[in-house]
């Protein structure tokens, strides 16, 4: 590969000239902009220990009220991407979130498509346009862009839990805002009891809901047993994995991030392909050894990684005996929806 011409290399008067006028030559830039071959991501393979980091949000907690806070949030950030950033890659945001026994985090709806995996703790829950979603370990809840959402806790333990946003991407397109409100009444309304089932949607006289998010909470008791079923069915199948689904037009569950559950057989060593998408692994049960990019992290429950796109990741169950189960959040869905979704095998 030849190399271009250098800003240095232009004398001085005529880049004063240019920039005058808010010009600037492409080609000492291009090879920046469009590497050879594959990308130079900023997304720097991240791992993020949950018995290092509660200590840390439980003193948030002692520190800062929740009317302080409105979210109290220990952002995951990639240094890839300079910590200020608060981006676990580049449409990826990742936070740690922390309610305490009778707090509020009031209602309010935005932009950004935010999901939550519950980590630790009983009793909160979090409302999403009227439906109360119960929140137990390892349940996903989805606050889809624009939908009003608070959450409030009920129980007497702290309650962490995992928060999964496209936000970056969203701030991005300068299309990142919030809109506070009061707190809603809640309705009977629960999407897992009425489309959760295997292959029924609500159709009543004979017209499918036109909500575009019918289903909020997927329970993680429900998930676990689809992938055990998955693995006991298909002894051979290697990637014994689901998707979170949208059950009313079968597509992903968000239009921007992909959701998915991954079950490790006992021993198992899982290659997954190098794909354009970023990706993010999170520890439900079990523990997890993750490699990507020259890099390995020993995981242990609630921990969290993140691996840059266009990188092989083999991940390994830690026990010989025992399954291990992980949340994994992409950016596959942007990434077919802008044309530029790659598996390189
Ligand atoms: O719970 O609504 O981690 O609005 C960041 C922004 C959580 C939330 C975050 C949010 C929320």
């Amino acid at each position: 590969m030849s190399d271009l011409g250098r800003l240095e290399d232009l004398p001085a008067d005529y880049v004063a000239a240019l920039r005058a006028l808010n010009l600037v030559p492409l080609w000492p830039s291009l090879r920046a902009v469009m590497p050879a071959a594959k990308p130079q991501p900023r997304t720097v393979p991240t791992a993020w220990s949950y018995a290092a980091l509660k200590p840390l949000l439980l003193r948030a907690g002692e520190l800062t009220p929740i009317e302080k806070a409105e979210r109290r949030v220990l952002v995951l950030a990639n240094p890839g991407h300079t910590l200020e950033k608060m981006q676990a890659s580049s449409a990826i945001y990742l936070g740690m979130q922390l309610l305490l026994p009778g707090e509020w985090a009031p209602s309010h709806r935005h932009t950004p498509n935010a999901v939550r995996m519950v980590v630790e703790g009983e009793g909160a829950w979090t409302t999403v346009e009227g439906e109360k979603c119960v929140m137990h370990r390892g349940d996903l809840i989805l606050t889809p862009t624009g939908l009003w959402h608070e959450h409030g806790h009920d129980g007497d333990q702290p309650v962490v839990w995992l928060d999964v946003l496209d936000l970056p991407l969203v701030y991005y397109l300068e299309a990142s805002y919030h809109v506070t409100g009061q707190r809603q009444a809640q309705q009977a309304a629960h999407g897992e009891r009425s489309h959760l089932r295997a292959g029924v949607a609500p159709t009543p006289v004979f017209e499918r809901t036109k909500r575009a998010y019918p289903l909020l909470r997927y329970p993680w008791a429900e998930v676990k047993a689809a992938l055990s079923s998955l693995a006991a069915d298909q002894p051979d199948l290697e990637s014994v994995t689901v998707t979170y689904l949208n059950p009313e037009t079968g597509g992903d569950a968000l239009a921007i991030l992909g959701f998915y559950a991954l079950m490790l057989r006992p021993g198992q060593t899982l290659a997954l392909p190098a794909r354009s998408p970023a990706s993010v692994f999170h520890v439900v049960e079990g523990g997890a050894e993750v490699k990507v990019a020259g890099k390995s992290f020993t995981l242990a429950e609630a921990d969290t990684c993140c691996a840059p796109g266009y990188e092989a990741v083999v991940l390994r169950n830690r026990s010989s005996s025992a399954p291990a189960f992980v949340f994994v959040a992409d950016e596959a869905p942007l990434h077919r929806k802008l044309g530029v979704y790659e598996v390189r095998g």
